[in-house]
């Protein structure tokens, strides 16, 4: 397996955290310990957390003003795959890649699953894009995709998913990530019923087209580029529709596509109790669909989630196998150091659920005593588990301080010299 990292600098850093890293995971073992918490089971659970890494994240995003692209840019998707192997090689629990076609279209599929191989990165949920027009493109998607009222177009659109999932297959992908922007501007512009049994018509097309394995996963989002009504608005609807279409049908929340304080958790705990949760798209937001870095702003929500993951794996509930992954735009940032922060968030919110007392919460649930039910929630929150996350990158090969070693290592500047930069700014998220 190629690293693109050199190990020795990532040993010779590790030692220089090693003693102060032993100290602080022998501390807090005792502590946990005092809670009847074995720290080496869960150093073993982090160990094998994993979130994946949009291929789109890798390169400096923008807004519709403007884009600043930073140095190193990568320009096609085997250098995107460069970075997520820098990435998983420090931190080591973003083993794959979540693609986004067009965008990330190759003439030979077998040489990108190749290059995947040699970088240790699978691929993970295939994303489609009917919510730009491409060059080629016949038909536009201005008035919509999936659900325009031109069969024309929603065939075309129909078309690029199944494109999609033969794409993907070749990658060794088992899911197809749908979202799409259709929706309108003005009241009366869209017959609602009529729009949504276009989607429904639509979308039965892209599922029967689903290999036995594969899963549908339906992400909704409240506004933009519509900014009146969209089709696939919340959560209500987008499960109605997996629903409607059948078992591979889930619902993927991306945390960033609700309004502000709507209660994300509850809306995966109901996802789970359905059998409906795809999985996640996490990111973090303070107005709309900011796509800043996860658990940047709200961290307690973040794990408020994880605490609704971790109870459905503690009552091994039926079905549960949710796809979690990032999906962030860094516009002020070096795309690899947010996306390192972020999957350690991430794996943080996962680890510290995971230090809940279950029983405990309840016991306290049933006997209506809410003040100690929520802060056995908070009392797993306040334990700083960041000897346990390096600890675990530690044994399995990472860095103990991934960005330290990412900054140590020079690799954007290396990369600087061998990607010449676009120079256009442009605007756009991407
Ligand atoms: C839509 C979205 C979707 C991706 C796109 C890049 O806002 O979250 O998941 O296709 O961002
Ligand atoms: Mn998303």
């Amino acid at each position: 397996m190629t690293k693109l990292i050199n190990s020795d600098l990532v040993a010779a850093q590790n030692d220089k955290q090693l003693q102060a890293l032993q100290a602080d995971y022998d501390h807090l073992a005792v502590q946990l310990a005092r809670r009847g918490v074995d720290i080496v089971a869960i150093t073993e659970r982090a160990k094998v957390f994993q979130v994946a890494v949009p291929s789109w994240g890798t390169g400096t995003g923008g807004t519709r003003f403007a884009r600043f692209p930073g140095i190193g840019e990568p320009r096609n998707i085997f250098e995107k795959l460069q970075d997520c192997s820098v990435i998983n090689q420090l931190v080591c629990c973003t083993g794959s890649v979540s693609p986004h076609f067009p965008w990330d279209k190759v003439d030979d599929f077998s040489e990108l699953r190749e290059a995947a191989d040699d970088l240790g990165l699978a691929f993970d949920a295939i994303n489609s894009n009917t919510f730009q027009d491409q060059p080629s493109q016949p038909l536009s998607y201005k008035y919509g995709s999936l659900t325009h009222t031109s069969e024309a177009v929603r065939a075309q659109a129909v078309a690029h998913n199944l494109e999609c999932i033969e794409w993907g297959k070749a990658l060794g992908s088992t899911a197809l990530t749908v979202w799409i922007g259709d929706g309108s501007n003005f009241a009366g512009q869209s017959h609602f019923q009529r729009q949504l049994e276009r989607y429904l018509e639509s979308a039965r097309t892209i599922y029967a087209a689903l290999p036995d394995e594969w899963s549908l996963f339906l992400e909704h989002k409240m506004f933009e580029p519509a900014f009146y009504s969209t089709v696939i608005q919340d959560w209500g609807t987008s499960v109605l529709c997996a629903m409607e279409l059948g078992e591979k049908a889930k619902s993927l929340v991306d945390l960033g596509h609700h309004a502000p304080n709507v209660n994300i958790e509850m809306i995966v705990a109901r996802l789970i109790q359905f059998g409906k949760l795809a999985g996640f798209h996490f990111n973090d937001s303070k107005y709309g669909d900011d796509d800043l870095d996860s658990g940047s702003l709200h961290p307690y929500q973040q794990f408020l989630i994880f605490n609704e993951l971790v109870d459905a794996e503690y009552r091994q509930q039926p079905g549960f196998n949710p796809a979690y992954m990032l999906d962030q735009s860094h516009n002020v940032t070096d795309p690899i150091e947010s996306l390192i922060n972020s999957a350690e968030e991430v794996q943080r919110s996962y680890v510290k659920a995971l230090l809940i007392d279950r029983e405990a919460l309840y016991g306290f649930q049933e006997s209506n005593d809410a003040l100690m039910a929520t802060n056995t929630l908070k009392a797993a929150f306040n334990i700083d588990v960041s000897p346990i996350l390096a600890m675990a990158r530690l044994q399995l090969g990472g860095a103990i301080a991934p960005l330290t070693s990412y900054r140590a290592s020079g690799y954007r500047q290396s990369v600087a010299q061998q990607r010449p930069s676009t120079g256009e700014s442009g605007s756009g998220i991407v």
